[in-house]
């Protein structure tokens, strides 16, 4: 197994849009963060992902760029973000950006120009069809709902985006747009970049026969997800830019399984450090967005073992995380935002420390900050939720009150309402009015109260994360799962060269019992970790507390 910085890392997710605002716009901005770097220093975090601050129309806060190599003016301007890269470094924190390579703004000069006539010279920068039928060339959908395909009257044929029509896919079969792209990579990486996110990257090679889709899902996606030359494209990028500079890759990566994900982060491949995989975070939505769905702990169990057994088996490595910008807050979904709101953050985040891969922790989450409840479909700013509100509203089977609910559970503002950093107006976030509304409940949870309180969520995480600082184990360790048909307890292994640890966890509101005598056989063994304040002895069989979390060191 090779050693490498990113695989002994914690990572910390900046949503700059609702971190802090320096200059009370209402907006977060690069300064803010700036101002704010303390906070990652005492929590103990390696790096950090900022989500994209490159120039952009916003229509997907960012996921449209419109010019890569300049900063949103609402974020600040470059010296800033050479003035942030500089203070993190200094503090031995390493900066990783977010890539959006699969698409581009439709305000990109490339796109302005691709669109004017057939024969421009940047017309093939994009994918651009005539119809079928009178309509699109395909059944393709588009994420954010429609056709993935929007219909330009200037040259009378389709440009497809796979995302909102404002973000036209780029066309990875012309080698001039490869080749722009990597100079753009190099000229991040010469800047003293240390790594990369890349949104949505297995989405790059289309199949060019542009077939219909006949899956179940998002029509098309068996031809453009993980399609025929995703992996030439992504070793052809990795060998001109990223390996040169032995930067750290995160590859977005939906629609893939433990088998396809082997294929991206098999060491000897050399393609990407880590992948972003999704399939862990689907439980609570098999039926589609406007149904949710029960499900069992064994099935995230068996999910997650098979991933770890499959990624170590095969040199492979990656990321693990509950929440990003993306998804609503993991307190909320998978454990209890109520009554054991601070165990189950505190019980969720052991998980993720003390798996084999790399712990993403999004702002927020180390305090434990909950999903919305937003009193009006207007209050929604995600461009994917407004899809869906409309697309329900269209098909009228559920009432407003109905649509409010789901959209509440769902919709990824859930991660973007601003950051909570005391109690005072707009959480100390901000002093006008944020660009997305508070959660309410900012004045029971927030940083400032966390740091006061010993047995705050906060001050779990930074212990959890000094652990892991300490002991190669758990970066290292190999995996084995205990306990396997357990319906309330997700126990297991991590074997390392010097010590070993016991890991429980108990997923349910209620006392659960355990016995793993007839599993193994330790004497003796220190409890290095624990989420409630009356520490448990070491036994082999015993119970445990509702949502109650034990790390064992032997
Ligand atoms: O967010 C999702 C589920 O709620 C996905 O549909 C999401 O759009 C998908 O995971 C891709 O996400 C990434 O690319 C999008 C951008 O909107 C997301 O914020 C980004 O993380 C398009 O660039
Ligand atoms: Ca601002």
């Amino acid at each position: 197994m090779n050693k490498k910085w990113w695989k002994e890392a914690v990572v910390y997710q900046i949503y700059p849009r609702s971190f802090k605002d320096s200059n009370n716009d209402g907006i977060g901005d690069l300064r803010g963060i700036i101002e704010k770097i303390d906070h990652l220093d005492q929590l103990g975090v390696d790096a950090v992902w900022l989500n994209p601050v490159y120039k952009s129309p916003n229509d997907d806060n960012g996921y449209d760029i419109s010019d890569y190599q300049a900063i949103m003016d609402e974020f600040g301007t470059m010296e800033d973000l050479e003035e942030l890269m500089e203070l993190l470094h200094q503090r031995n924190i390493k900066l990783i950006m977010d890539l959006v390579l699969n698409h581009s703004s439709d305000e990109h000069q490339w796109f302005k120009e691709s669109r004017q006539s057939k024969d421009n010279p940047y017309r093939d920068y994009y994918i651009w069809r005539d119809g079928k039928n009178g309509g699109p060339p395909n059944n393709w959908k588009a994420f954010f709902g429609g056709s993935a395909w929007k219909y330009d009257q200037k040259t009378d044929q389709y440009y497809l985006h796979l995302f909102s029509p404002k973000q036209p896919d780029l066309n990875w079969e012309n080698s001039k747009v490869r080749q722009e792209i990597y100079a753009m990579i190099n000229w991040w990486l010469e800047k003293g970049v240390d790594g990369f996110r890349l949104d949505v990257i297995n989405l790059i090679s289309k199949d060019q026969r542009f077939p219909d889709g006949e899956k179940e899902g998002l029509a098309g996606h068996e031809y453009f997800a993980n399609g025929p030359r995703v992996h030439e494209f992504i070793k052809e990028m990795a060998a001109n830019t990223f390996n040169k500079y032995e930067a750290m890759t995160v590859g977005e990566t939906p629609f893939v399984d433990k088998e396809e994900a082997i294929k991206f982060v098999k060491e000897e491949r050399e393609e990407f450090s880590m992948v972003i995989p999704f399939e862990h975070l689907e439980f609570d939505r098999k039926e589609g967005w406007d149904k949710i769905t029960d499900w069992d702990l064994t099935e995230l169990k068996d999910l997650m073992s098979e991933w770890q057994y499959k990624l170590q088996e095969n040199n492979g490595w990656t990321s693990l995380y509950f929440c990003n910008h993306d998804q609503p807050r993991i307190v909320s979904r998978y454990g209890d935002d109520g009554k054991y709101r601070k165990e189950s953050a505190k019980m969720l985040g052991t998980m993720l420390h003390t798996l084999r891969g790399t712990p993403f922790i999004y702002q927020g989450e180390e305090i434990g900050m909950t999903n919305i409840s937003f009193d009006s479909l207007t209050d929604f700013d995600d461009i994917e939720t407004r899809g869906y509100i409309k697309e329900l509203q269209e098909k009228n089977q559920l009432s407003q009150k109905e649509i409010l609910e789901i959209a509440n559970y769902r919709t990824r503002d859930n991660a973007r309402t601003p950051m909570h950093w005391d109690d005072s107006k707009y959480a100390g976030f901000s002093e006008s009015e944020p660009w997305l509304k508070m959660n309410s409940n900012y004045p029971e949870i927030n940083v400032e109260k966390d740091l006061s309180s010993d047995d705050s969520v906060f001050k779990y995480y930074q212990k959890m994360i000094s652990l892991r600082k300490k002991y190669p184990v758990f970066a290292y360790g190999k995996y084995e799962i205990l306990l396997e048909a357990d319906q309330n307890i997700y126990a297991y292994l991590r074997q390392g060269e010097q010590n070993n640890l016991l890991v429980l966890l108990n997923f349910s509101e209620n006392e659960a019992a355990y016995d793993l005598n007839d599993q193994l056989e330790i004497k003796q063994a220190e409890l290095i970790l624990n989420n409630y304040q009356q520490e448990a002895d070491f036994e082999l069989d015993g119970s445990l507390r509702p949502y109650e979390a034990r790390v064992y060191l032997y």
